[in-house]
């Protein structure tokens, strides 16, 4: 059950129980593998009477915002001048921590604790289990080495991060091992209808009328093969959306019978456009990700680039073409 890298775990484990002062720092626009995570870490190491502060990128989106631990939550100016650990969680290069680079960088003992195949091994130690479905996973087997209390509370973060990074346990990261671990985490007591619902099953209208839109500007090209869906600028402010809650579009894209790829384009609040790919069979996303300096896994990856929408659309559309046709038909 327990992956290689014995040692590795341990050290990781060593440098945890003994930092005093710890700053945890999910990914910006962080999801519920990136908060569930950290929060499980942080009441773990909070429990161990550390001090613990969780800075995020942007304000939680509301589905996540009645997560056990947030209490832990900190401003980036409210954090430790010395002495602290930093650990990135999710993350998979210093990209992804955003403004907050500086408070990992000028840390004494930085650590990296990810799943993405694209981890660039930024920190001073590194613990980038790609095997693992979700950080969530990591941190499980994490907090198992450090003799740390599964409680109610930590199941319930950690129960939420595995089970959104593996849509409910359907993506095909999901492994015996991912069952295993959800299964003590459901021995904890955790109401599991109640975190489904919460989670998967409620959606703002407006977030549902976001969706509507992007389903009729929702394009097929490559014979089907290929969705590209494109939220502009302009439908946000229509709708009063915020650009969290264009999550999940990408996935809808993809369910199309005969699509291997489907990628979303947003125009941010800050001008560039994020890029979400979603594959089904074959292509690996994060490959076509990474050559646009993004990353993630093998169905599922993203990148933020710069320049306008069509430009960023048409160079993007046609290098997925590429990986279409280079694979042929399935
Ligand atoms: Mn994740």
């Amino acid at each position: 059950m327990m992956k290689p890298k014995i040692d590795l775990w341990e050290k990781i484990a060593k440098i945890l129980i003994e930092a005093k002062k710890v700053i945890i720092l999910p990914h910006v626009d962080a999801d519920g593998d990136a908060l569930g995570s950290s929060f499980a870490l942080g009441l773990a190491l909070y429990d161990k009477g550390k001090e613990v502060k969780i800075v995020l990128g942007e304000d939680m989106g509301k589905v996540y915002s009645s997560l056990p631990g947030r209490h832990l939550i900190s401003k980036p100016e409210n954090t430790f001048p010395d002495g602290a650990t930093a650990v990135a969680i999710d993350t998979g290069d210093t990209e992804r921590l955003g403004s907050r680079v500086s408070l990992f960088n000028n840390a004494d003992v930085t650590v990296n604790i990810d799943h993405h195949i694209t981890n660039t091994d930024f920190a001073q130690n590194n613990l980038v289990i790609t095997e693992c479905s979700a950080a969530g996973e990591i941190i499980f087997h994490l907090l198992k080495k450090m003799d740390s209390e599964i409680t109610r509370d930590i199941a319930e973060c950690l129960y939420i991060a595995i089970s959104t990074d593996t849509g409910g346990f359907r993506y095909s990261n999901t492994t015996a091992d991912t069952f295993f671990i959800a299964a003590r985490l459901a021995s904890k007591g955790i109401d599991i209808a109640e975190i489904s619902k919460r989670v998967f099953e409620t959606i703002t209208l407006q977030k549902l009328r976001l969706r509507a839109e992007a389903v009729n500007n929702l394009e097929l090209v490559a014979g089907g093969k290929v969705a590209v869906v494109t939220l502009r600028r302009s439908l946000f402010e229509k709708l009063g959306t915020r650009d969290e809650e264009a999550d999940g579009i990408v996935n809808i894209a993809r369910t199309i019978e005969g699509v291997e790829v489907s990628v979303l384009f947003t125009e941010t609040a800050t001008g560039k456009i994020k890029v979400n790919f979603r594959s089904n069979d074959y292509v690996d996303v994060s490959e076509i990700a990474s050559y646009f300096s993004g990353g993630g896994h093998v169905r599922a990856a993203g990148s933020t680039m710069e320049g306008k929408l069509e430009t960023v659309r048409e160079a993007v559309v046609a290098r997925i073409l590429e990986y279409v046709r280079d694979t042929g038909e399935k």
